[in-house]
């Protein structure tokens, strides 16, 4: 299980309201305590925006979160804490203050060939692939490629000096002592065709690209994990997956968190049957990247509507499957933040330590719109509080923990009895039967002895056992 961490908002070590590695740091046993192997490092890397996805230098870190030194001791103790640590490497695009930028703006080599200029004026009428946006920016004149916005054209990887570049970058960071990467943007690296003028992913090309990149990293550090973020249909996320070991699993997300908020079972056992079949079956070439929400999506309890069993739920069928389970940092608190296109950003508020939202680690960078003060939702107010969210969540998480057989199984068959998902997984050594209920009935149930409740209650009336609503359980069958 991985921990998504957006450092700004985590803990603040110096005292000026920003999340930092210092205050990173401070916080590992607390992180380790949740029973997750690694942590995902939201970028880092020198830049002007809070998301850091526009980078203005990829050799060094942003000085807001500390320095080398700093780095290399957060890792050091995540290390000595078994837990790996990978890095988010947004390398599609820059900062338009990068120098290498500002150096192609006045026509340098090898830079000029590092972005992508306008060539032909009919290249202006090119739309983004996925919702129509203009893909091109004015600098002072000058029209470069920019997909995400005017905050960061696009590197153009046409240029193989480029290429080697972006490897010097891998090697360093893997120097310093990251255990991998989440490659932002997978499939963008080539996704504008210079031919016809128009957005189009060139898939074959970003393999080759990125089969070059982590044949690079595996030479230098052989079990370093790369995970791909391609947000796609499940037959692109593949492709893809296959290249990077771990695949972020977006049509799961999607469908699991759907069928469980309308409380559709058959939903998502279609979707299991069909077109997610191939990632948890025996013979597929990759593991999945488990995840309901990361920082580009509403947070879990605000797309359940607030509904706060739905989202315990969701979170014991997600772990129930097999692959490798991501959770964004604050969900197991049950923070609120509706991802809008207006850039308000509630899902990236800072993480509640403290009731009154104050004290020491508390970062406050950001107004705490959605998770107020005095709300409950604080680590103070729930930690070691029988059955609040953060103390059921984290008894999901200690499920997963105790059974890591089930990261490499395979689903056997998948089944739906009324509000029953009913799933049957095999690992080399054991088996079980997996059972959601997404109704909000108790239903009966076959379930021998050894049940392991997942999340809920399973109770027992005379000779029969019934999964509570919108409870999970697992009896495992040697
Ligand atoms: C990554 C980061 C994100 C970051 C960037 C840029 C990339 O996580 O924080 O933005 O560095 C697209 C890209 C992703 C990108 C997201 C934000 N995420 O592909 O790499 O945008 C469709 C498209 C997807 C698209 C998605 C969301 O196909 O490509 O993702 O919409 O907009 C079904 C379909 C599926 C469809 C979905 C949703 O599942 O199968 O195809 O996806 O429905 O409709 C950051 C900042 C930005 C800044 C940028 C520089 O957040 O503000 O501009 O950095």
């Amino acid at each position: 299980m991985f921990y998504e961490l957006y450092i700004r908002s985590f803990c603040d070590g110096n005292g000026d309201g920003i999340g930092d590695l210092v205050g990173a740091e401070q916080k590992l046993d607390y992180l380790a305590g949740l029973g997750i192997e690694g942590i995902w490092l939201l970028p880092i890397l020198q830049s002007p925006a809070y998301h850091g996805y526009s980078v203005t230098d990829f050799f060094s870190i942003n000085p807001i979160y500390g320095n080398l030194k700093e780095l290399r001791s957060f890792l050091a103790s995540a290390h000595r804490r078994d837990l790996k640590v990978i890095l988010d490497l947004p390398i599609n695009h820059t900062s338009p203050s990068h120098e290498w930028f500002l150096r192609a703006l006045d026509g340098e080599r090898p830079y000029r060939d590092w972005y992508l200029f306008l060539q032909n004026e009919d290249w202006l009428k090119a739309r983004r692939h996925w919702d129509g946006e203009k893909v091109w920016t004015n600098y002072s004149g000058q029209w470069a490629y920019t997909l995400f916005g005017p905050g960061s054209p696009d590197l153009n990887y046409e240029s193989t000096s480029l290429w080697q570049q972006m490897k010097e970058v891998l090697t360093f960071w893997l120097s310093v002592g990251f255990d991998g990467f989440r490659f932002d943007a997978a499939k963008h690296i080539f996704d504008f065709s210079i031919e016809k003028g128009i957005c189009e992913y060139q898939h074959s090309r970003n393999i080759a690209f990125w089969k070059e990149m982590t044949s690079h990293c595996r030479s230098i550090s052989p079990d370093s994990i790369f995970v791909s973020e391609v947000w796609d249909d499940a037959r692109i996320v593949d492709l893809y997956s296959a290249i990077f070991g771990i695949g972020f699993n977006f049509p799961l997300a999607e469908d699991l968190k759907s069928a469980i908020a309308k409380k559709d079972p058959e939903l998502l056992v279609i979707s299991l049957k069909t077109d997610l079949n191939r990632c948890f079956r025996a013979k597929r070439s990759y593991e999945s990247g488990l995840f309901l929400t990361n920082h580009d999506m509403s947070r879990l309890v605000s797309s359940m509507n607030g509904d706060r069993e739905l989202s315990l739920l969701s979170m014991s069928v997600m772990l129930s499957l097999p692959g490798v389970p991501f959770f964004y940092y604050g969900e197991e608190l049950g923070m609120e933040g509706v991802y809008n296109m207006y850039f308000n950003e509630e899902q990236l508020e800072p993480f509640l330590w403290y009731e009154n939202g104050y004290g020491p680690g508390q970062t406050e960078w950001k107004a705490l719109g959605k998770n107020h003060p005095h709300s409950g939702v604080s680590y103070e107010a729930q930690e070691a509080v029988d059955d609040s969210y953060y103390m059921r969540f984290r008894a999901i998480l200690e499920f997963r923990k105790s059974n890591p057989w089930l990261r490499f199984a395979t689903i056997k068959s998948v089944k739906r009895k009324e509000t029953l998902i009913m799933l049957k997984v095999a690992g080399e050594s054991k088996s079980a039967n997996i059972l959601h209920n997404l109704g909000t009935k108790k239903i009966a149930v076959d379930l021998n002895a050894d049940v392991q409740v997942i999340n809920g209650t399973v109770s027992r009336y005379r000779n029969k056992r019934y999964l509570g609503a919108l409870a999970s359980a697992m009896e495992v069958t040697e």
